[in-house]
């Protein structure tokens, strides 16, 4: 079989759609990176991809996206039991009513105040000003003191914007990922050693107190690579609320059902955000054993990919799924396993983001806020080349002139 390396960059996220497109197949078959590769999509195969005694992490992710994006030795790399332990303590941190509010707070109070100067200024590009905002709200949130927030917000896009692509974008998330890891990795040390102090329940105390399941706690630079991994995929929320500017600004009167203040509206706009743009193109992982699905083999060792895009795109489950309705959410939440760009399955037993909550929280209170400003939209390219991965506005949506109302 011929290797789709090639045809997946230069397709990105319509890869896999257009091979679904092309197939009455229950799987599509391909050759990556030289390894036989077999793509799943829909929610039983969620179900059949998050079981592990099908589907393995520990040795599926690759080099430049460990590099880059996760970190080595981080939750994402675990399996069984050791996994279940680590990942606790990201549920502990990341879920629950009062968890996920106490973010939202640190994170609505950055962006208000932020929100008040930029009548002063010509212009603001929303996707940079929304990295910002959310690495001060997140790293208050978490402990972690800041001397310079655009430099860590610059470092922690890129570790997102780098991980698949062989470019300089790829060389800056390694570069980036480097110096966070020694800047936290030193902060954890400082904290034991009494240095520095980490406030009580906080996302560093926990990362600082946290025993693996040898009962050991974790190293410092492993620590570093965890507290990253609480921190960056709450900054690349930036994504989203860069996707909300695009959504509101085709879509008039989606604008005006959120000024109206209805919170159900805004949960919905906030699930159809996360479901009609392109954010994580698929998910993989290692075939544990010889495996069948839906009649077909999949020989042990072979890639099996979830296709996260291909299913929150799928016409089985979606009343035309390339149209932008939040509607379709509002009097129907969406069921664990259809929607799923964050991951399937249950996320205290697989690898599903611990922080699915938290992104809907963010964007349920930035959508309105970003609703009720008045702003121009000055000439920019809107475009969002889905060859590009991660996907994102070329201009980064530019706000022109904004009024707060009062
Ligand atoms: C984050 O910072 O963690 C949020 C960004 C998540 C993007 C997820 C992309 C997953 C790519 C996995 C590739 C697997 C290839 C076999």
């Amino acid at each position: 079989m011929v290797d789709s390396s090639a045809a997946l960059l230069a397709k990105g996220y319509t890869w896999l759609p257009d091979r679904w497109r092309r197939t009455d197949a229950p799987v599509v078959r391909a050759r990556l990176m030289g390894r036989q590769a077999v793509a799943l999509r829909g929610p039983d195969a969620v179900r059949f991809f998050y079981d592990e005694r099908h589907v393995e992490r520990r040795s599926a992710l690759p080099e430049p996206v460990l590099s880059t994006l996760f970190g080595h030795g981080a939750v994402h790399t675990l399996d069984g039991h050791a996994h279940r332990v680590r990942k606790e303590m990201f549920l502990s941190l990341l879920t629950g009513p009062q968890a996920v509010a106490s973010l939202v707070e640190c994170v609505t109070a950055a962006w208000d105040e932020a929100v008040a100067s930029w009548p002063g200024r010509p212009s603001v590009v929303l996707f940079d000003e929304a990295s910002r905002i959310l690495t001060r709200g997140v790293c208050r949130w978490a402990g972690v003191p800041l001397l310079d927030a655009d430099e860590v917000a610059r470092d922690l896009v890129a570790m997102v914007d780098g991980f698949a692509t062989a470019g300089p974008r790829h060389w800056r998330a390694r570069r980036a990922r480097n110096r966070c890891e020694a800047w936290l990795g030193h902060l954890v040390e400082d904290v034991r050693a009494g240095i520095a102090t980490a406030p009580a329940g906080s996302a560093l105390d926990a990362v600082v107190r946290h025993r693996d399941a040898d009962g050991e706690f974790l190293d410092p630079r492993t620590a570093a690579v965890e507290l990253l991994n609480v921190i960056r995929p709450t900054v690349a929320v930036c994504w989203f609320v860069t996707y909300a500017g695009h959504a509101l600004h085709h879509r008039p009167e989606v604008r005006e059902r959120l000024r109206e203040g209805d919170p159900a509206h805004a949960v919905a706009f906030a699930h159809e955000l996360r479901r009609f743009y392109p954010f994580a193109p698929f998910l993989g992982g290692l075939a544990v054993t010889d495996l069948r699905w839906r009649g077909e083999l999949i020989p042990a060792g072979t890639l099996v990919l979830l296709d996260l895009f291909g299913q929150n795109h799928d016409p089985a489950l979606w009343d035309e799924p390339y149209t932008f309705d939040p509607r379709r959410f509002v009097d129907r939440p969406p069921p664990r396993d259809e929607l799923i760009p964050q991951g399937g399955g249950d996320p205290a037993a697989g690898h599903r983001c611990p922080g699915e909550d938290v992104t809907v929280a963010l964007l349920w209170a930035l959508g309105p806020r970003l609703a009720r400003l008045e702003y121009d939209v000055p000439d920019q390219d809107l475009r969002i080349p889905l060859n590009r991965m991660p996907a994102r506005v070329r201009s980064g949506f530019v706000l022109g002139k904004v009024r707060v109302p009062v």
